[in-house]
């Protein structure tokens, strides 16, 4: 199914966790601005998926990521026809204090006080079982940010480190 699904971009979505909270972005720019999310971002030319999230994670939060556990991957169809395959990661293993910066402001948040309601629509269904430890693939269609048709499998457990 991936293999025919041609992306437009790919990009990388990033949940570092600590304890029962993890750290998420209120996004400043980019697609999704305005939105609460996980740091992460689009592919440079020659970069790996795991680079891509770590420099991500570092511009957007200054936090310095030292180990991912790959958690799978979301295909979002857009209806103007872009599409952008986002590739799913926890991290436990960092250092760095998140800070502001021009992208993103990053705030430590409680597993319960997760804010779904600011965030894409499809995240409710999927964070928390990520969050919990398993892993993600999906294909959602989205009209800007309502979501339409999707179709989701979610493997508890299933992980993979990358780094
Ligand atoms: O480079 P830029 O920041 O514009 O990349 C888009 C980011 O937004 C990238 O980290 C992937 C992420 N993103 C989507 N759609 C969704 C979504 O439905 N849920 C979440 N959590 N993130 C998304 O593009």
């Amino acid at each position: 199914m991936t293999d025919r699904w041609r992306a437009t971009d790919i990009a990388t979505l990033v949940f570092c966790v600590r304890g029962d909270e993890v750290l998420l972005i209120e996004k400043q720019r980019g697609l999704g601005a305005g939105k609460v999310n996980g740091p992460g971002g689009k592919l440079e030319p020659r970069e790996s998926v795991a680079q891509c999230a770590v420099r991500e994670v570092e511009e957007e939060t200054g936090v310095c990521i030292e180990t991912l556990s790959s958690r799978g991957e979301l295909r979002f169809r857009f209806a103007d026809g872009y599409r952008l395959q986002v590739h799913v990661f926890v991290a436990t293993e960092f250092s760095g204090v998140p800070r502001i910066t021009e992208e993103a402001i990053p705030f430590w948040c409680g597993r319960d006080d997760i804010p779904y309601d600011r965030m894409w629509a499809d995240d409710r269904l999927w964070l928390d079982a990520v969050l919990d430890g398993a892993s993600v693939d999906g294909e959602l269609d989205f009209d800007g940010d309502v979501l339409g048709k999707y179709h989701l499998t979610l493997v508890p457990g299933l992980t993979a480190d990358c780094r």
